[in-house]
């Protein structure tokens, strides 16, 4: 058992090393008082314990069907309105061309997550999924985040459970978790005003989880929240995980500042972005998986932070995303490929496993 010269620090260390669960201010302590050298190590424990050294990857493709968006989030840099410059619409033969030409012929997942767009209804995303499945049924479909899933189903005037049951049925297989920004009802109420609140983002996970789709889960920071917002925000997702175990994984998503509302704030250092997987590893005590979403905060940190906790590396993403590029995110071109990755994870001292998006293993390299 190490020894650490902060009471505190050394009792959190006990607990956590005995498998048992820390409190709101054990977490806040950690963000407020922790040595970086402490969180690796301790986050590294957490993270050999569940995953034995594997690191998990995906091959997959992200759509983002329209950026035209109802909505007017400060932090975003990628909604239009109709007919502003920069604004697209994918028709859904363009949606399907886009993954016919993917030059991936082992591709497992298609990711799809966008803006919301006010014309398209549960409908138009029901036949999507469908035609999706029809031309590639074994292609799995994570789509569409809880705020997305909240507008389509009060636009075409069905309940969550009811729009989910279709959307399953047409053949979706996961809900990826976007949307869920910051929890605090304050923040998100000058942030993101006018989108699903932090109850309702909740409320569909839970929904969806009831019915066997399994979900990730998100935490935009680095923008104006404190540490208590975060530790908040964690704690809000490990209750809801207590209750369903449907969620998958959760992937802390870096506040990026490039044309966007709050672009004076800056962002947070590298330093902090390590911290915070680390807590994040520390404290959702009931996720298996922590991801770390290599376009956003680039390759290098993205090998960093397999020594803080992250067991997961987002997809051989093809260059298809736009809402990181557009915020100034460090791979402006974010493609991998799967030798790339399995380099990158096999110099962090790991074993690059590819997975399916339920978590099956598909190849261990
Ligand atoms: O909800 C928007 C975030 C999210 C910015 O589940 C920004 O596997 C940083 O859902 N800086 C959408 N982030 C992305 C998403 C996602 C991504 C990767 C993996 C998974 C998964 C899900 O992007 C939004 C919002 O939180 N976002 N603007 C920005 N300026
Ligand atoms: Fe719309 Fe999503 Fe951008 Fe918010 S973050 S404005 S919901 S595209």
């Amino acid at each position: 058992m190490k020894n650490w010269r902060d009471q505190r620090l050394q009792r959190i260390w006990e607990l956590v090393t005995k498998g048992q669960r820390i409190g709101s201010d054990e977490g806040l302590y950690l963000y407020e008082h922790a040595p970086l050298g402490y969180l690796s190590n301790l986050a590294d424990r957490i993270n050999k314990r569940l995953n034995n050294g594997k690191v998990w990857f995906n091959r997959n493709m992200h759509i983002e069907p329209t950026n035209i968006c109802i909505y007017h989030c400060r932090f975003c840099s990628y909604s239009r309105k109709f007919n502003e410059p920069g604004a697209w619409e994918m028709n859904l033969d363009q949606i399907l061309e886009q993954i016919d030409q993917s030059r991936d012929t082992h591709l497992t997942e298609v990711h799809i997550v966008g803006g919301v767009h006010p014309q398209r209804g549960l409908e138009f995303y029901e036949e999507m999924i469908r035609e999706i499945k029809l031309r590639h049924p074994n292609l799995l479909i994570k789509a569409f985040t809880a705020v997305e899933l909240d507008f389509m189903f009060r636009k075409s005037r069905v309940g969550v459970k009811e729009g989910l049951i279709r959307l399953k049925k047409a053949g979706l297989d996961a809900i990826p978790g976007g949307g869920a920004e910051i929890f605090d009802e304050t923040l998100r109420a000058y942030l993101c005003p006018d989108k699903a609140d932090s109850d309702t983002w909740l409320a569909i996970h839970r929904e969806a989880h009831k019915l066997d789709i399994p979900t990730n889960a998100t935490m935009l920071y680095g923008h104006l929240e404190s540490y208590k917002h975060r530790v908040d925000h964690l704690n809000r997702l490990r209750d809801l995980q207590d209750e369903t175990s449907g969620f998958q994984a959760f992937i802390p998503l870096k506040y990026r500042k490039e044309n966007n509302l709050l672009s004076d704030i800056g962002e947070t250092s590298t330093v902090e972005d390590l911290r915070n997987y680390a807590i994040s590893r520390i404290y959702l005590d009931n996720f298996i998986h922590l991801k770390a979403y290599w376009p956003m905060i680039g390759r290098e940190v993205a090998a960093l932070s397999l020594s803080f906790g992250v067991d997961d590396l987002d997809g051989t993403i093809q260059d298809t995303t736009r809402i990181y590029s557009m915020a100034g995110a460090e791979d402006q071109n974010p493609t991998m490929t799967t030798d790339e990755l399995i380099t990158l994870i096999r110099q962090s001292g790991c074993q690059a496993v590819e997975r399916d998006t339920l978590y099956r293993t598909v190849k261990i390299y």
